[in-house]
């Protein structure tokens, strides 16, 4: 039996902040609409394309590393991994950790969430599942344990902390913070800054996958909404924006069009974009100042110091 808790959260409306997105001055369309079920199969194949180096190098470093964070870690922890998806990574670090007691994935996907937590509870049968279904960004409380456990863990690999900006990066740990209680941890996955061909080339896949993973925010918005964007008038751009430290994605309109949106029409000139993702790099001592609710205890990197894990306590 898998005991799941739902959370409800009452979501602000979408139309509204999509509405808002399109009308600014700057176009944008928060990133989290990038992922419906076409979006997240895209995102799992950018995972495994040669240019796209944080999946692989992240779990390089995971593997190479897991006496040493598991010493670190101590034994018994309790594990909550934010976002957890498939749970792919957290395989690799259940098995290395000495006995840990519980494991909380949280995902907004029920499926997904359910289908992993049913996995991970038949590959590791000591191991306590209590999976939460929850958008992780929104207020949470962690379950109670029913036996004994050491620390509170969270784990939040892959470097999406590099898709808040900085302020809200800050303002979102303090919250995990806050929800751990005192003396909790945090396992994160954090991308570093590195030469600007390899971060173009990242996001710019020769197979044009990321492409297509851009593109589909319009299909993913016209079915949500009833708009009428038409991918095919649109170009997929990836920047390195040098001065603020991060990739940016847009769309770039390839003529004047006027979009049917819901409560107004949104005009677009030829060559005006719309951003739909930054993903911030990060140097350590500006990802130790970020994270300023939490003391950073170790750093674990590849030998080219392409990315970060990192290990921090409250
Ligand atoms: C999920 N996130 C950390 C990815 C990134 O690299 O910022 C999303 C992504 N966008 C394009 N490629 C991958």
């Amino acid at each position: 039996m898998l005991r799941v808790i739902n959370y409800d959260h009452q979501s602000s409306d979408p139309l509204e902040t999509l509405k808002h997105g399109l009308n600014a001055e700057q176009k944008y369309l928060p990133c989290e609409y990038l992922y419906d079920h076409t979006g997240s199969k895209l995102f799992d194949e950018i995972c495994h394309l040669p240019e796209y180096y944080p999946t692989r190098t992240e779990i390089g470093i995971l593997q190479d590393n897991l006496p040493s964070i598991a010493d670190e870690l101590g034994p018994d922890t309790m594990i909550a991994e934010l976002g957890s998806g498939s749970s792919n990574k957290t395989e690799f670090l259940l098995m290395g950790l000495i006995n840990p007691s519980m494991y909380i994935p949280i995902d907004i996907s029920r499926n997904h969430l359910i289908e992993s937590s049913l996995r991970i509870k038949r590959d590791f049968p000591n191991i306590e599942v209590v999976p939460i279904c929850a958008d992780f960004h929104r207020n949470i409380k962690l379950p109670i344990p029913t036996r004994h456990v050491g620390k509170t863990v969270f784990f939040f690999p892959g470097s999406t902390i590099g898709n808040l900006q900085p302020h809200e990066a800050t303002s979102f740990l303090n919250r995990i913070s806050s929800i751990g209680g005192k003396d909790c941890g945090l396992l994160i996955g954090v991308d570093l800054h590195k030469d600007k061909q390899t971060l173009i080339n990242a996001y710019n896949d020769k197979q044009g996958i990321t492409a297509q993973f851009n593109l589909n925010i319009l299909s993913h918005i016209n079915s949500m909404t009833g708009s009428n964007f038409k991918p095919n008038q649109f170009k997929h751009k990836a920047i390195w924006n040098e001065q603020l430290g991060r990739i940016e994605m847009h769309l770039i309109s390839q003529c004047k069009q006027i979009i049917n949106f819901p409560g107004s029409n949104i005009t677009l000139e030829k060559h005006e974009t719309i951003r739909t993702e930054y993903s911030y790099k990060y140097s350590l001592d500006q990802f130790a100042d970020t994270a300023s609710a939490f003391n950073v205890q170790h750093v674990w990197t590849d030998r080219n110091n392409l990315f970060s894990i990192q290990y921090l306590t409250s």
